[in-house]
């Protein structure tokens, strides 16, 4: 079913990890928007412009519509009181959240993780325990007792206040360039989108922070020394998971010593999200289902709630504790513990009410890593090698290769099914 949308982590010139694993391709996204917008219309779904040829004058006016929804959401509810939904949003019937059911209620919360218990000695092995299961029956954990305290409170409101400022102004960092080291943009990945997602949002790569900083913004006037900091407390915190991880594998010694090089010197991108009130929220998405293509995620985000995982094939909303930080085991940590860690699928849905605002830290090795399973977690009897090696250029070559139009990244990389 799926195909990779790329958000590059690095600079024009260079070639870093994508962070985002898109699950529909965009011509089956665009088949199904037209699909959608007949179901709307009421029109047949073969026959998308019901008998009507648009003319010049119709055409130009799409365009102008469509130039307008690229500028992102925010401008177009800035630009116009919205009460419906325009077209390009709405989701084919089958991919529209259900309405929430109020038995999410009884759904299982994500597990915690506290880090004050990890940091104890005499609690750390049960903590370990924890851990390990979360990732290996989740994928998805709180944190709690992360230390990254004020800082997160800081950056959430230079957010905010960087997606309030007049649109010229955003508008100075839009680039098509999916590379780009600093880029505005809006919905999943624009160009390809058939039906567009409820989001815009702010892209800052942060690998060699001290040189991309006088890069990014310089409005608000603090948001350069709110975001690093920021950024660089997020990278303390992914090193010190990624140590608990490591020990709750088994994996300790040269092993572990040449992963967590590999973790300091790895890539690191800040996805700024900002999901504006939605007249019609049960019909689109914030974001569409995608696993994450790095090792972590670090999701901090205010008190509006959205964010909802696969779990026990039903979509689980995540309400997590005041002052924790949401983390998700990305693609290349699922093959590197030879499937014992899952990365899986999450969306985000959006409401009519309030606009919410999130930042996800994605982490990865440097791009030039070969990523597969650890050879202490493979053996011939029990533990068979479930994925191939893979790369950076692999996946490019996959993302341009038939497969990467209904396969997910990870579903290519996988020797064994089960
Ligand atoms: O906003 C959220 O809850 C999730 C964001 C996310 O999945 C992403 O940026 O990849």
């Amino acid at each position: 079913m799926a195909i990779l949308d790329l958000d590059m982590a690095r600079n024009s010139n260079s070639t870093a990890p994508p962070c985002h694993a898109h699950t529909a391709p965009a011509s089956d996204q665009q088949r199904r928007l037209r699909q959608a917008e007949c179901n709307k219309a009421g029109a047949d779904a073969d026959d998308p412009n019901h008998g009507h040829r648009p003319g010049a004058e119709e055409e130009e006016e799409e365009e102008e519509e469509e130039e307008l929804l690229l500028k992102g959401v925010r401008h177009l509810c800035e630009r116009r009181g919205i009460t419906r939904l325009p077209a390009r949003y709405v989701l084919p019937p089958s991919d529209r959240p259900a309405a929430p059911d109020h038995q999410r209620s009884s759904c299982p919360t994500i597990p915690v993780i506290d880090l004050a218990r990890l940091r104890a000695p005499a609690e750390r092995a049960a903590a370990l325990a924890e851990l390990d299961a979360a990732c290996r029956d989740y994928g998805f954990f709180q944190v709690v007792g992360h230390g990254v305290g004020g800082r997160g409170m800081m950056m959430l409101d230079v957010a905010r206040r960087f997606f309030d400022l007049p649109f010229g102004e955003r508008a100075r960092y839009m680039s098509p360039d999916i590379r780009a080291a600093v880029r505005y943009g809006t919905s999943f990945n624009q160009l390809n989108d058939g039906v567009l997602c409820w989001r815009d949002f702010l892209k800052l790569v942060c690998d060699d922070l001290d040189g991309v900083v006088p890069s990014w913004p310089d409005a608000p006037a603090d948001l350069r020394e709110v975001v690093s900091a920021y950024a660089r407390s997020s990278r303390r915190l992914f090193r010190e998971l990624m140590e608990a991880a490591l020990e709750a594998l088994g994996i300790g010694g040269p092993g572990a010593g040449e992963v967590l090089a590999d973790c300091d010197a790895g890539s690191q991108m800040l996805m700024v999200n900002c999901f504006p009130a939605c007249p019609e929220p049960d019909l689109t998405l914030g974001m569409p289902p995608h696993s994450d293509y790095g090792f972590l995620t670090i999701l901090l985000q205010d008190e509006v709630n959205g964010l909802e995982v696969r779990h026990a094939d039903r979509w689980v909303l995540v309400d997590p504790l005041p002052g924790s930080l949401v983390v998700n085991v990305g693609d290349h940590f699922e093959m590197y513990s030879n499937g014992r860690y899952k990365s899986v699928l999450h969306r985000v849905r959006v409401n009519s009410a309030r606009s919410r605002i999130s930042v996800a830290s994605l982490h990865s090795l440097p791009p030039a890593r070969v990523i597969g399973p650890a050879p202490e977690l493979v053996d011939d009897v029990k533990n068979p090698r479930r994925y191939m090696d893979t790369d950076f250029a692999t996946f490019l070559d996959y993302l341009s290769s038939a497969e990467g139009k209904h396969k997910s990244f990870l579903q290519t990389r996988r020797l064994l099914t089960s």
